[in-house]
């Protein structure tokens, strides 16, 4: 029997997931669980990055008091976010926030050495004002100490497994999000690079993931007394790594891996660009076995984990839980929201923004926290009919349903809400998407599946599913008509 560790952490927490293959079935236990809590100094908002690397540590040291012997390790986390690493071999700064405000203005100064629609011909990856192009960009423009001359730029992930390994590399799937990658030549663009003067000694060889990026190193050996392991590179983007354990039959899938943000997409073999993929701002994220993941980003349940955080502020605490039964509670399809408009990106008063989007837009806003629940879920269910239908323009494919997977899928509410907007089945599972598609890939690697549809086989034997059919029909397609004039949004 194998026991492997999964570390995957999200915006919101993170988890080290046991897994074990027990006659071609696959199990999991939680071994660790943590908060993700970003830490605001001043008006920066960082990454507690050494407490993640701490975390990590506790993961390994619960596993060996449990006198688990592991044969490897990976981890994945959200995209985008970055430190640099000196010369000394050590942090020249403390990793920022993709939601702190420091890139504001980035994108349109980008697009003034280099237009949008050639980054886009080149990477395929949609534009969002944290891209890492443009923190990159912001950080110059700002003469930020962390780009010290001889740094290296690592990933969220590259820069944890370099903690524990000493090896300095870059793991295909999040180097794609950097917006820099350029997935025809199948390396960093150095024309894209050159243009923006970002040296290309800052970027390192580029990792496939099932990859074994070196062993754990003997300080962190000693100091936790535990045995040397190999740590994989997997899809080390945490949504590269969810849709990798989406449990589908079909080849073209449609998923939706929802947590703290919402991504819903198909998996393609080639990248799909063209103006109408940039008109639309779909991305093409790279994934497992040379896939790429036409997606689009969608604000997510951050509003929801947004608007609890400051109720808690106000000494008012509710479980998630109790939200989706508040929610139940109230009327439906009443008011609105785009859930991606920008008010509601940043960290804040959420309830107070939502409102403000509101009056903005001539509806009645929501009082109670049951209303404002379920106005976030229901915009967000009807966002994704949008995404989803967009998915299948762009992809030339009609499916027959839509996969969810990850934390949110608890949330049985915004499931069944979301098969009445599309009018199709949902089936939702694994809740531990990240966790699970981090395992397999590393267990690909190590020749126990042969390959990634093995793995998903392996995956829909393992784990309940849970099956959504569409409700409501009528109701649901006039609130999308409603929401798509009160958006603006084009069908
Ligand atoms: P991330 O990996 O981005 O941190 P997760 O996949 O863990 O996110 O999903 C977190 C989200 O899942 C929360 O924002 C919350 O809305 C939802 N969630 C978690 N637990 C529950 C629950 N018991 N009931 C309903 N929703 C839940
Ligand atoms: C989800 C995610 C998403 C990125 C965002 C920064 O956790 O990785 O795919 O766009 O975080």
């Amino acid at each position: 029997m194998t026991n492997i560790l999964a570390f995957d952490l999200g915006a919101s927490s993170g988890r080290a997931i046991l897994g074990r293959l027990v006659d071609g079935k696959i199990e999991v236990e939680e071994l660790h669980r943590f908060p993700n809590d970003p830490v605001q100094v001043g008006n920066r908002l960082h990454w507690d990055i050494l407490r993640l690397y701490h975390e990590i540590k506790q993961g390994l040291l619960k596993a060996k008091h449990r006198g688990i012997e592991l044969q490897s390790m990976a981890i994945d986390s959200w995209a985008v976010d970055f430190g640099f690493i000196g010369k000394n071999g050590e942090l020249t700064g403390n990793p920022y926030h993709y939601r702190d405000p420091h890139t504001e203005g980035a994108m349109e100064s980008v697009f003034s050495i280099v237009p949008a629609d050639v980054i886009f011909s080149k990477t395929g990856i949609q534009f969002q004002p944290f891209n890492t192009i443009f923190q990159l960009h912001a950080l110059k423009q700002a003469n930020s100490p962390m780009l010290l001359e001889g740094g290296r730029l690592l990933m969220i992930p590259d820069l944890l497994r370099y903690f524990l390994t000493g090896n300095m590399h870059n793991e295909f799937s999040n180097a794609t999000t950097t917006q820099l990658f350029n997935p025809a030549l199948g390396d960093w663009d150095d024309e894209l690079l050159a243009k923006l003067d970002f040296p290309r000694s800052w970027f390192s060889d580029v990792l496939k993931p099932g990859t074994e990026a070196g062993m754990l190193q003997a300080s962190v050996c000693e100091e936790l007394g535990v045995p040397s392991i190999p740590v994989y590179a997997v899809a080390e983007h945490d949504t590269g790594s969810a849709v990798a354990a989406v449990p589908a039959t079909d080849k073209s899938f449609a998923y939706l891996s929802c947590g703290t943000w919402s991504l819903i997409g198909t998996e393609v073999n080639q990248p799909v660009i063209h103006e109408l993929a940039q008109t639309m701002n779909f991305t093409n994220e790279g994934g497992v076995a040379g896939t790429y993941r036409l997606l689009k980003n969608i604000m997510g349940l951050w509003i929801l984990q947004e608007c609890r955080r400051e109720w808690e502020r106000e000494g008012k605490s509710y479980s998630f839980p109790e939200l989706v039964q508040l929610a139940g509670e109230v009327n439906p399809l009443s008011v609105f929201i785009d859930p991606d408009d920008s008010l509601f990106l940043p960290t804040g008063d959420m309830p107070a923004r939502i409102k403000q989007y509101c009056q903005r837009t001539g509806q009645q806003a929501p009082e109670s926290t049951g209303e404002i629940v379920r106005c976030i879920l229901e915009s967000l269910a009807l966002k994704y009919r949008y995404a989803f239908e967009w998915t299948e323009k762009l992809s030339g494919q009609s499916m027959s349903g839509l996969h969810m997977v990850g934390g949110g899928i608890q949330n049985t509410l915004l499931c069944q809400w979301t098969a009445n907007a599309i009018g199709k089945t949902v089936w939702a599972g694994p809740s531990e998407g990240s966790a699970i598609g981090n395992l397999i890939v590393q267990w690909i690697a190590q020749g126990e599946f042969s390959d990634v549809w093995e793995a998903r086989k392996a995956i829909r034997d393992s784990f309940p599913m849970t099956v959504y059919e569409p409700e409501e029909s009528k109701a649901w397609k006039d609130a999308y008509d409603r929401f798509c004039v009160l958006t603006g949004i084009e069908i």
